[in-house]
């Protein structure tokens, strides 16, 4: 049943039929993800702004819809308990509980649950019942709410509905169209559910107790289809103790350390059951192998009614606690208190029962009958380590700290990829001190510098070039800028210049960042500043303007001098925040492996350099033709991490010219590659009389190499492109400057 990789009965002759490109070359670079989210994909339209579309929202009736739903249960998906807190909660979680903070993608910020293929995976059975349960609420509210708020929003107010305030909540998810191709969710071609679901991403481990730190990079599952580990225990080995050390991986991965790992689970499964009271031989496939007359719902339950009591979602047939609607800490009490034996659900899956206790957990739809307690080995998991069991029983003696705990968490886990607080809508903002996750940023009462200032701050910066300060070039101004704000991900929106964090641990030692030649920047721009604001009595300027400004002088520089004089935008108000206010330990992550744009770095054994250009280019949600004129242009200002001439296929670097692409496409130059660089490193000699020429890097060659960017780089290589491609690189260059800047927005 179900998924069936690679494999369709009907071999269509339309629409992307047949054996393409990619089957036929499996191997080629794929620009794909490049061209996702385009305007022309969204039904709203490219200019269409949530925020002042959710300004329109009554958030107030909105939640009292939600309230009335929640214990409004519908015959064709009967609630249990009368009470669809449980699955709204869970939906939530696992919309938010994809998020890993290797490469910030993954989360709830984008609404990705409605496509497939997460709609699908087994995890997230029953899910397309809690978004169809919502859907008349959505509708009524239609594009004021996303359904990436929409479904965070409904487990916030199911929690605090069933008596647990919580820390806040913010509005301000902005939904998506189609599926994230940039996202690698592993390279198993089996689902949880097949043995082999986790075959690929322990490095070929089988080994339950040692393998969890194996797993493959940013991965945060353990399995293919799952969004955290596996509840039945490591590759379904009912093995509590292994299971926490997958616990520990999967919510490292995703952030959260022991105490606030302990208060997710906890927390969650203080609410609602498990649905286990069928055999799996009586669903259908999930809603992407499911006929076109289920629309979109899945796991069609054939046994007797298939819902309520019959209700199958993981095979697994538990309830944790005695107040299932209700906040308590009593899954600590229950862990505790109970002795539980490893049973098998009426479904077939295993779990644990409290074969000795008194029958004291509420059936969900007998009302005065109860069952024994019962856990999952991955809650067993908690007992079974000693960080986690000190824990747990810190929780269950001082259920204030528990509460106070999980609300916190909570908030962490809806809001970690949804980047600076500027992009927080909504009534429920917290108004206390940022947390530190949130990358805070200091709020200042300065003014902000003016035009005037500004012409005057690029002067002042320019007047340092020269003998007067060595190291102090083009290039190197643009790479400090661009090392700066290219440290910003779309994925969880965090990096970017704001905060002048450049300055700062860890981004300051990040090798592509060249440290050396960072403090020789950095050092003259605070001269600048110094000397600037030391004139001023209400303005400032911030080292993280003068950073960015550092870059717009010299791309304005290179223009002149290569007479396409251009004027780059820049809107000041960053702000400098401090050493105190910067999560090192995370913001490690944002250190490039390799950044094609600044010819630094290069592949790993799972993915080539290309790709990581490319990897680097989705992050900053850029498209084709602007990665393709950013690392021509980044090229022709000599701007390589290094301040090597790699790749610079100019005679006159430091000049804002079209040279990278008409050299690059130029018949007279022949490349081999470099012996002993694994293909990393080209050569690229005269045609006719073998003479060195160049060289250059894999991302140097890609662009005239692959088909489609060498199209583009005809376009900028042309006799007549000067002009466009100094207007093309100036737009693409503003555009990542200001990509962490929501603040303006
Ligand atoms: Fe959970 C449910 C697993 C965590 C919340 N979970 C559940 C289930 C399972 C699980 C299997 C069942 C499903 C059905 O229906 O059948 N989890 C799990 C695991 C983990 C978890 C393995 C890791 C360790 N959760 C969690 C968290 C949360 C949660 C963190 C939140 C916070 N869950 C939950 C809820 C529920 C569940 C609320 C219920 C649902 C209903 O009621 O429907």
């Amino acid at each position: 049943e179900g998924a069936d990789f690679g494999k369709c009965p009907i071999k269509s002759n339309v629409v992307g039929g047949g054996t393409r490109s990619q089957d036929w070359w499996p191997c080629a670079l794929n620009l794909a993800v490049l061209r996702q989210n385009a305007d022309a994909s969204n039904p709203l339209g490219g200019d269409f702004d949530y925020a002042t579309a959710f300004a329109q929202l009554d958030v107030e009736e909105l939640r009292k819809d939600l309230t009335a739903l929640q214990t409004d249960s519908q015959t064709w998906w009967p609630a249990d308990y009368g009470n669809y807190g449980g699955l709204f909660i869970r939906m939530a979680w696992h919309s938010a509980g994809t998020y890993r903070q290797i490469d910030g993608r993954g989360g709830a910020g984008m609404g990705q649950q409605r496509f497939s293929q997460l709609n699908s995976w087994a995890d997230n059975t029953s899910l397309d019942k809690a978004r169809r349960l919502l859907w008349p609420i959505k509708q009524k509210y239609g594009s004021s709410i996303s359904w990436a708020d929409l479904m965070e929003f409904a487990g916030h107010v199911a929690i605090e509905n069933m008596g647990l305030p919580l820390y806040g909540f913010a509005f301000g998810r902005v939904d998506t169209w189609q599926a994230d191709e940039g996202i690698y969710w592993g390279s198993e071609d089996a689902m949880y559910g097949d043995a082999d679901s986790n075959r690929d991403r322990y490095n070929g481990s089988t080994d339950i107790t040692g393998r969890s730190a194996l797993l493959e990079k940013p991965l945060g599952a353990t399995n293919m289809g799952l969004i955290y580990v596996d509840p039945e225990g490591p590759s379904g080995q009912p093995n509590p103790a292994a299971s926490a050390l997958d616990i520990r991986t999967t919510f490292g991965r995703m952030g959260m350390n022991d105490e606030e790992t302990v208060a997710l689970i906890g927390g969650g499964h203080t609410f609602g059951k498990t649905h286990g009271a069928v055999a799996s031989t009586y669903i259908g496939p999930e809603p992407n192998a499911a006929g076109i007359e289920l629309q979109g719902l899945g796991w069609h339950n054939s046994f007797k009614s298939g819902v309520a009591e019959y209700a199958r979602t993981s095979g697994i047939e538990v309830i944790w606690t005695r107040t299932p609607t209700n906040w308590s800490n009593d899954f600590f009490t229950s862990l505790f208190k109970n002795n539980f034996t490893l049973v098998e659900s009426p479904g077939g899956a295993t779990q644990w029962e409290a074969l000795g206790a008194n029958a004291s957990h509420p059936d969900p739809f007998v009302a005065g009958s109860f069952r024994k307690p019962t856990m999952l080995t991955s809650d067993l998991a908690l007992l079974h380590d000693t960080s986690y069991y000190n824990i747990s029983e810190t929780f269950l003696n001082t259920p204030a700290y528990f509460a106070e705990t999980f609300s916190r968490t909570w908030f962490k886990l809806l809001h970690r990829d949804m980047g600076p607080l500027s992009r927080y809508l909504g009534p429920y903002v917290p108004k206390g001190k940022p947390l530190l996750w949130q990358d805070p940023l200091p709020t200042v009462s300065y003014a902000t510098i003016d035009n005037n200032d500004v012409q005057q701050l690029k002067g002042a910066i320019l007047a340092l070039l020269g003998p007067a300060t060595p190291g102090l070039n083009v290039s190197s101004l643009i790479t400090t800028a661009w090392g700066a704000a290219s440290s910003f991900r779309i994925s969880d929106k965090r990096g970017g210049a704001n905060g002048g964090r450049i300055a700062l641990q860890p981004q300051r030692s990040f090798k592509a960042n060249n440290p050396e030649r960072l403090d020789v920047v950095l050092g003259a721009l605070q001269k600048v500043q110094k000397s600037f604001n030391a004139k001023q009595k209400k303005k400032q300027v911030s080292l993280a303007d003068l950073i960015v400004l550092g870059g717009v002088a010299a791309v304005e520089k290179a223009a002149r001098d290569a007479r396409s004089p251009v004027s780059v935008p820049f809107t000041p108000g960053r702000v400098d925040t401090t050493q105190d206010l910067t999560d090192v330990e995370t913001f490690a992550y944002l250190a490039p492996e390799a950044d094609g744009f600044r010819n630094y770095g290069h592949g790993n054994a799972r993915a080539r350099t290309e790709e990581l250009l490319v990897d680097k280019a989705s992050l900053l949600s850029l498209n084709i033709p602007e990665m393709t004129v950013l690392v021509g242009g980044m090229r022709a200002l000599g701007a390589n991490f290094d301040g090597s001439t790699t790749g610079i296929l100019t005679d006159r670097p430091g000049r804002l010219t079209n040279d990278f692409f008409v050299n690059l496409l130029n018949i007279s130059t022949v490349w081999t590659p470099v012996n002993g660089t694994a293909e990393e490193l080209f050569q690229g000699s005269d045609r006719v009389t073998g003479a060195p020429k160049y060289t250059a890097t894999r991302v140097d060659l890609i662009l005239g190499s692959h088909p489609e960017l060498r199209a583009v780089s005809e376009v900028y290589g042309s006799g007549n492109a000067q002009q466009k491609f100094v207007n093309d690189f100036v737009k693409a260059w503003a555009k990542v400057a200001d990509l962490d800047r929501y603040d303006i927005r």
